[in-house]
């Protein structure tokens, strides 16, 4: 009890919290003081497994040396250049060692400190791309229902989070959304990609039809939806929508800040899928979340329709004061030096089959109405208390954390994203202590 005095601080008031209860927090901290590998340290001294690689980004796990000694080298040596009109040697350096990642013809990289930051980034790119190439009427952006694409106004804009909507007034004009594509009465218990709702990718043709494809840019979907409870793209649906655009014209982004590298088996979605967007978004785990840092891939075409005009003017106008910073970009090295070497970004798919069988082997736990899972992700769906929703997913994680594991809950639904380095027997631990804790009356 001593140490944890020490360690939570007397006044917590000043501290607003991002997306958390605030003031059920602040009665009842949960604080972590150390990581190391696949356990955070509390500050009541406590070891807890982590099962959401912190929030979906700590790829490698936890105080790896490559990027700590690389965040440790470069803050001595430059620790900032400007961003516009000056550069660094390792912002080129990463930018190439992320395009040979890429998918093919993917070969230019924006830089940005976050998720939400690279998806504005990659809807200006789209609006500013059809307008370079004569296409200035296309300026509808189409999102998804029960989508996330952070938090600034384009994201929540092409989102379909209502609680991160309603607040915010009458968002981006010209958005529309197509239907999300969960459908647990036909696809309950999928294991990997479910049968049923390919077909809902046709109803991208019927807003193409309402609107006309002249007045669209892009479309933007999240290859797996991880925050809005692991939704897992049907059989057939994500290639459909690449028809669709490539036959309108309109640009595909694949949004992926959670599924970029590695998460499912591929450095990215794309290749796991094979289906090859125009642009791709990323952050977390670039820098395996240690430092902010996100990259946004476009296709050369892309690129090389701006490259136009004086050579002294500036050709996009946008960009951030941390653009490819200099200890950012030296962590995301560390971390790909990481991930290389490890073989992470493709270790997903050889755990993926033992995962899926852990997992849905909690099929038989009290109030689980759905399991599913695709590469390194899973999620368990909890019938909800009557009259209280969220509240049993919540109680869930206050008493997996009290029993030294993390999850992450959204809505009912539980969501599991380990660090990539996990080992079977840590699997083993990860759904020993879930099983616990759903038998527990939650
Ligand atoms: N796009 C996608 C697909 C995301 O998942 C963002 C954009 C925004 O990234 P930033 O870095 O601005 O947060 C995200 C972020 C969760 C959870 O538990 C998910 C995210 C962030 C925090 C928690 O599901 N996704
Ligand atoms: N870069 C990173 C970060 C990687 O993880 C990998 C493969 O996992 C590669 C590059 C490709 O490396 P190699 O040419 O050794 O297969």
């Amino acid at each position: 009890m001593s140490n944890r005095l020490n360690a939570t601080p007397n006044d917590m008031r000043a501290f607003w919290m991002p997306f958390t209860a605030n003031r059920q927090f602040k009665k009842e901290p949960r604080m972590f003081v150390g990581a190391k590998d696949m356990y955070y340290t509390t500050h009541d001294g406590r070891q807890v497994l982590d099962g959401t690689a912190g929030l979906w980004c700590v790829n490698a796990g936890h105080c790896r040396p490559k990027i700590t000694e690389a965040i440790r080298e470069q803050a001595g040596e430059l620790d900032y250049a400007p961003a516009f009109q000056l550069g660094h040697p390792k912002a080129f350096e990463l930018a190439n060692r992320l395009v040979d990642l890429a998918p093919e013809g993917m070969d230019h990289v924006l830089y940005t400190n976050s998720g939400s930051e690279s998806v504005d980034t990659a809807l200006k790119v789209a609006l500013a791309y059809q307008r370079v190439k004569g296409h200035g009427s296309r300026t509808r952006l189409i999102g998804r229902e029960r989508g996330y694409h952070g938090v600034n106004f384009g994201g929540i804009s092409v989102g379909g989070i209502v609680t991160n909507r309603k607040m915010f007034g009458t968002l981006l004009t010209g958005v529309d959304h197509m239907p999300h594509t969960h459908l647990p009465a036909k696809n309950a218990f999928s294991k990997g990609m479910p049968e049923h709702g390919g077909d809902l990718a046709d109803e991208l043709e019927r807003i193409v039809t309402l609107h006309d494809a002249s007045t669209i840019a892009a479309v933007i979907v999240e290859p797996v939806a991880g925050s809005t409870g692991v939704l897992i793209p049907p059989k057939g649906y994500l290639q459909r929508l690449r028809e669709i655009c490539t036959k309108h014209g309109i640009l595909l982004i694949f949004d992926e800040v959670i599924t970029g590298f590695g998460r499912l088996g591929a450095p990215f979605a794309a290749q796991y899928f094979d289906v090859k967007p125009d642009i791709i978004t990323t952050a977390k785990g670039l820098t395996n979340g240690v430092i902010p840092m996100g990259a946004v891939f476009v296709t050369g075409e892309i690129h090389d329709a701006f490259m136009n005009g004086p050579e002294h003017l500036i050709e996009f106008f946008h960009g951030y004061t941390y653009s490819g910073n200099p200890i950012a970009s030296a962590a995301a090295l560390g971390t790909l030096d990481t991930y290389k070497e490890e073989g992470l970004l493709t270790r997903a798919n050889e755990l993926a089959p033992y995962w899926e069988e852990q997992l849905h082997a909690l099929r038989d736990c009290p109030n689980v109405i759905d399991i599913r899972n695709i590469g390194l992700i899973g999620a368990i769906e909890l019938k909800p208390i009557d009259g209280e929703p969220t509240k049993r997913a919540f109680n869930a994680f206050l008493q997996a954390y009290n029993d030294g594991l993390l999850i992450r809950t959204t809505g009912d639904i539980i969501a599991l994203s380990p660090p990539l380095i996990i080992s079977k027997a840590e699997i083993d631990e990860l759904f020993d202590k879930l099983r616990k804790v759903l038998m527990k009356n939650i």
